[in-house]
C-alpha cells in the first residue's frame, strides 16, 4: 500500500489534534489569480488576519506530489514564485501526486484535502460556477458539484463577476448548496457588493453561521455538503457593479477574439480585469480575501466554542 503522500504543517497539527480553530486557505489564488509579488503579500496579510482573529491557517497547496496542509514562509514563497505550476481541481489531485508535481489547489480540490484534514471551514476570494457562455460551451466550474458533496464551508465574496451570476445560483440550488449572503439580502458580486440578485438566504454574522453550520453537522446522516458563504466585499475596497461590467464586458470580448478556452478562462480573465483597471481590481482582490479570511476565524472560533 502507498501511504497518501500528506503532510501538516506542526501549527496545523497542534490546533487540529487539540480542538483549536483552523481556516484552511486556497492556493489557485497565489499560482494563478494574482501575480508576483501581490500574491505573497496577500497570502501573508490572510493568513495574519486569520490569526489575528483567533485561529490557524491552513494554506493547501500540492508541493512535489506532497498534499500540504498548512505551508511555511519559505514554502509559500517557492510556490508564489514558481513559473509553469498547474492549477488543480477535483480531475487532477490524484494526478500530480502519483506524478509529483506542484501546483495550486482551486476551491474545489482545497474543499476535498480540507475535509480529508478534518478541517470545516475555509476562506477563499471568489468560487468558480457557471461561465457566461456556457450553453455552448459548457464550461461550468467544478467547485459547484465540490460544494454538493464535501461538507465544507467556503467563505466567498459570492462568484466572480466574470461569470453568469443567475446560472450559477440556479446550478447551487439545483445542488442543494446553500447560499447564505452575510448582513444583506443582496447577492454580492465579488468585486461589488451588489448584484441585483437577492441572494437565496441570508444569516448576520458568525455565530449564527456557525449555528447554521453546526445543525447541518447534527443532521449527519442527511449526508449533506458544503456551505457558499456570500460575504460583500468591504465597502471602502468595492468597485460598483456597473463600472465593473464595462471592464468585464472588454475582457470577455478579449478573451472570444483570442480563443481563451478551459482552465485557462478565469486566469486570464482575472489577469486581464487586473490590467483593464490599472490595479484597482487587484486591490479589491485581496481586500476581499483578506475580509473573507477574518469572517471564516470568527466562524471556526465560533464552531470550537460550541
Ligand atoms: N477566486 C479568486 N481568484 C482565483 C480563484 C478564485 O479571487 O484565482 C480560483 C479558485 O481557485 C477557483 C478557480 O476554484 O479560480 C475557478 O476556476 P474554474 O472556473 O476554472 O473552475
Ligand atoms: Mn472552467
Amino acid at each position: 500500500m502507498t501511504k497518501p503522500p500528506i503532510r501538516f504543517d506542526p501549527a496545523v497539527r497542534t490546533a487540529l489534534d487539540t480542538g483549536a480553530p483552523v481556516v484552511a486557505l486556497e492556493s489557485t489564488i497565489i499560482t494563478h489569480g494574482m501575480p508576483w509579488p501581490d500574491n505573497l503579500a496577500m497570502l501573508e496579510r490572510v493568513e495574519t488576519a486569520v490569526r489575528d482573529h483567533g485561529a490557524t491557517p491552513a494554506t493547501i497547496a500540492v508541493i512535489d506530489g506532497t498534499i500540504r496542509i498548512g505551508l511555511s514562509a519559505t514554502d509559500a514563497e517557492t510556490l508564489a514564485k514558481a513559473s509553469g505550476t498547474l492549477k488543480l481541481s477535483r480531475a487532477d489531485l490524484a494526478f500530480a501526486c502519483a506524478e509529483g508535481l506542484t501546483g495550486g489547489t482551486t476551491v474545489a480540490a482545497t474543499m476535498m484535502a480540507a475535509h480529508g484534514a478534518g478541517i470545516a471551514v475555509f476562506a477563499t476570494g471568489g468560487i468558480g460556477g457557471v461561465h457566461q457562455g456556457a450553453e455552448t460551451s459548457f464550461d461550468i466550474s467544478a467547485d459547484l458539484d465540490e460544494l454538493a458533496r464535501t461538507p465544507v464551508t467556503v467563505v466567498s465574496a459570492g462568484a466572480k463577476a466574470i461569470l453568469d451570476i443567475p446560472k450559477t445560483l440556479e446550478a447551487l440550488e439545483t445542488r442543494g448548496v446553500p447560499v447564505i449572503a452575510v448582513g444583506q439580502d443582496e447577492m454580492p458580486a465579488f468585486w461589488s457588493r451588489g448584484s441585483g440578485l437577492d441572494a437565496p438566504l441570508r444569516l448576520d454574522d458568525a455565530d449564527a453561521i456557525a449555528r447554521f453550520v453546526a445543525m447541518r453537522t447534527e443532521l449527519a446522516d442527511y449526508r449533506h455538503g458544503g456551505i457558499l458563504v456570500a460575504n460583500p466585499v468591504p465597502a471602502d475596497a468595492e468597485i460598483p457593479h456597473a463600472e465593473m461590467a464595462v471592464f468585464i464586458a472588454q475582457a470577455q470580448a478579449e478573451a472570444a477574439e483570442q480563443g481563451i478556452s478551459g482552465k485557462q478562462v478565469t486566469p486570464w480573465l482575472l489577469a486581464r480585469i487586473v490590467e483593464i483597471t490599472g490595479g484597482r481590481s487587484l486591490l479589491t482582490n485581496i481586500a476581499l480575501v483578506e475580509s473573507n479570511a477574518r469572517l471564516g476565524a470568527e466562524i471556526a472560533v465560533a464552531l470550537a466554542r460550541r
